[in-house]
């Protein structure tokens, strides 16, 4: 989409700290970290959110989930993370291209705010 910032992220027409690329997922650093490792996971392809996913996406979210272990395992969070995606305003989502966030590197609440 022209007017996607991670659309624009993922295409490298604006920078980003890149920690993952493959032919179909891209992830970079957040600019607004919220835990010492704050990583945005991202389907090249814009899709919203994850309303928009359909069972074609399957191996889609399986590349997503395999990268993110692969960097959680690399960033050595072994004490556990969370990989969380927001949909809509009541999830509080600000950029609407699919996203999920790894968080780690502290300890978490729960229930999330
Ligand atoms: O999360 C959207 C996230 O996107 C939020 O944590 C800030 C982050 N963000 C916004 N713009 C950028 C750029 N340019 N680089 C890196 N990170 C960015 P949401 O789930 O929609 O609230």
């Amino acid at each position: 989409m022209d007017d996607c910032i991670f659309c624009k992220i993922a295409a490298g027409q604006i920078p980003s700290t890149v920690v993952y690329q493959d032919e179909d997922v891209f992830a970079f650093r957040d600019l607004n970290p919220q835990a010492p490792e704050h990583i945005l996971f991202i389907p090249r392809r814009h899709l919203a959110s994850m309303a928009e996913l359909t069972p074609a996406d399957g191996p889609l979210l399986a590349s997503i989930f395999t990268a993110a272990k692969n960097v959680a395992h690399q960033l050595g969070l072994e004490q556990g993370y969370r990989f969380v995606t927001n949909v809509g305003p009541h999830a509080g989502q600000s950029v609407f291209h699919l996203h999920f966030h790894l968080l780690g590197g502290r300890d978490m609440t729960w229930p999330p705010g």
